[in-house]
């Protein structure tokens, strides 16, 4: 009974995004197996060491401020867009921010105009001021009806390059009271350490003239909204401005409450770069180096203020992603493996971002240069390429990046297991069917147990040569899910339950939907594809 509950449970959510998708391929994907294909094994043994629970609300968008000029993209009217919410996470947090959060002014009534701009700001570079836009309270109440809606909460991006302490609290006081129990915290400026690039003077802007800015708003605010809480810096790749916040924070008398310490993280980019491929951002024999330092600095820097730690804006490639890298199998083969990384390394959540390509053009100053980069650009594509939930000839569609994350949120709520993982393992008596090579494999498994008591082990191979035998300490029966797609390159992507034959190996026939893995039979997991198996 259990067993059926469970799988329904998993068809139904599957289910929504499956109809929603415009594309049409899912669920079946027949098996990417070739036969030929070196196979290299990998030795599994997860202990019952627990270490700490992933919050319910880890997972989560990000879109840009600029999205609320329209009130009804995030409004309960947008049906299709709630579905695909709901069918992500049942508890997501929505953060708005991006470059276009330091553009907006707060027009509570039809007659104000846009305030003059303060004399300490330097519009330079993209977005200009051209691109400013008003934020009415319409927006703000559609808002809530879209996260009562979805059940989500929300992280409030509150403009720090073009703004007043007065109206920043005004509008947070408005924001505060509309969303109620869905406002997680504000956030005042995005990629702060880079407004010297664009809004403000380089030659005087610093961790230290930020932080006087900061807590003049974040004050203000407070004054207004008693219980408000913040996430700061929200820095882009100046880690080290983590540790100043953190420094000048512990150092200020009876400081605004802060929530969680924030920071950004791109792959790389831009789309034009040659290094910006499939390779890199599944990351060969080694991983992308920037995520431990910016673990390593935020966990420090959190433990100075006693608060958590966000990764609240990223994707694979900045300037809005790259066709054919940011919007591919291997895409969702990176957000699953990062977003399963970072619960590992203690984060709150993380919010991928995407959105509108209107809004995401306008934050790189009015246009997505990946466009130029597409093979045929009369085909339905996702815009922004990165973007997890994409507006496609009117209708959202689960991206590949979506199906990664879905992934990773199998583990919202769940306790962490500590594994031991050998890449390198050398079976005795390798699977019939199989062509054995010794090789490294580039894999990575992660494994919780969640409040049901079910064990689930995720195994993502993001190896691009070798499939992988997975050999697992132990032996339960268990069910799998595979992230998959026809090729690592290709758009049509599926995360679904997976049919496999009794010696463990994919079936393209289903017959079987139950493995029982652990020594005897082990479970092959195709290159650059994902297995999540949970326990009976
Ligand atoms: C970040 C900005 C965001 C952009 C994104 C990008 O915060 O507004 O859309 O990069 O470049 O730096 O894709």
């Amino acid at each position: 009974m259990k067993n059926r509950r469970e799988f329904l449970t998993a068809a139904a959510t599957l289910a929504v995004s499956t109809k929603l998708n415009a594309l049409g391929h899912l669920p079946q994907i027949k098996t990417p197996l070739t036969p030929g294909t070196p196979t290299a094994a990998a030795k599994l043994a997860v202990s019952t060491t627990r270490t700490h629970t992933i919050p319910k609300n880890f997972i989560g968008l990000s879109y840009e401020s600029q999205q609320l000029t329209d009130p009804h993209f995030f409004s309960p009217a947008n049906r299709q867009l709630i579905a695909q919410f709901k069918a992500l996470s049942p508890a997501g947090v929505l953060r708005l921010g991006g470059n276009t959060s330091d553009f907006s002014w707060w027009k509570p009534t039809p007659e104000t105009t846009q305030p003059p701009r303060p004399a300490s700001v330097v519009v330079s570079g993209e977005p200009t001021n051209a691109f400013a836009y008003p934020i009415t309270p319409a927006a703000i109440d559609s808002l809530r009806k879209f996260l009562d809606a979805t059940k989500w909460t929300c992280i409030y991006g509150i403009n720090l390059g073009n703004n007043t302490p007065a109206l920043a609290a005004d509008q947070a006081a408005y924001a505060a009271q509309a969303l109620g129990p869905h406002l997680e915290y504000f956030q005042i400026g995005n990629e702060v350490d880079d407004f010297s690039r664009h809004i403000r003077d380089p030659k005087t802007w610093s961790p230290q003239t930020y932080f006087v800015e900061w807590l003049a708003i974040a004050r203000a605010i407070t004054e207004k909204v008693p219980n408000a809480r913040f996430g700061a810096p929200d820095v882009a790749s100046h880690y080290e401005w983590l540790t100043a916040f953190a420094e000048s924070y512990a150092a200020t008398e009876n400081p605004p409450k802060l929530a969680a310490l924030t920071h950004h993280h791109y792959v790389g980019g831009p789309p034009s770069s040659p290094t910006m491929t499939i390779e890199h951002i599944l990351g060969g024999a080694t991983t992308d180096p920037a995520v431990d330092k910016a673990a390593t600095i935020v966990q420090a820097a959190a433990a100075q203020v006693k608060s958590t730690y966000r990764m609240t804006e990223g994707n694979t490639c900045y300037r809005g992603g790259k066709p054919g890298v940011s919007d591919v199998l291997a895409s969702a083969l990176w957000a699953a493996d990062y977003l399963l990384n970072l619960a590992s390394l203690g984060y709150a959540g993380v919010n991928l971002h995407g959105g509108d390509a209107k809004a995401v053009a306008n934050s790189l100053g009015g246009t997505l240069p990946g466009e130029a980069l597409m093979k045929n650009p009369n085909e339905p594509h996702p815009k922004p390429f990165y973007t997890p939930i994409a507006d496609i000839d009117g209708t959202y569609t689960a991206e590949p990046v979506f199906y990664g994350m879905l992934l990773a949120q199998q583990f919202a709520g769940a306790t962490l297991l500590d594994v031991t993982f050998d890449t390198s393992f050398t079976p005795t008596n390798p699977p019939a069917g199989t062509t054995p090579v010794t090789a490294t494999v580039n894999a990575t498994a992660f494994a919780a147990i969640r409040p049901d008591g079910k064990t689930i082990i995720a195994v993502i191979n993001k190896d691009l040569t070798n499939d992988l035998v997975l050999h697992v300490t132990g032996a339960w029966p268990a069910s799998v899910l595979r992230l998959t797609g026809h090729a690592i390159d290709s758009h049509d992507v599926t995360f679904a339950r997976a049919t496999v034959t009794p010696n463990g190996i994919w079936d393209p026939q289903p017959e079987s939907a139950v493995v029982y893995y652990g020594h005897n039979a082990p479970i092959r997991i195709p290159k650059g594809s994902a297995a999540l198996l949970v326990s009976h």
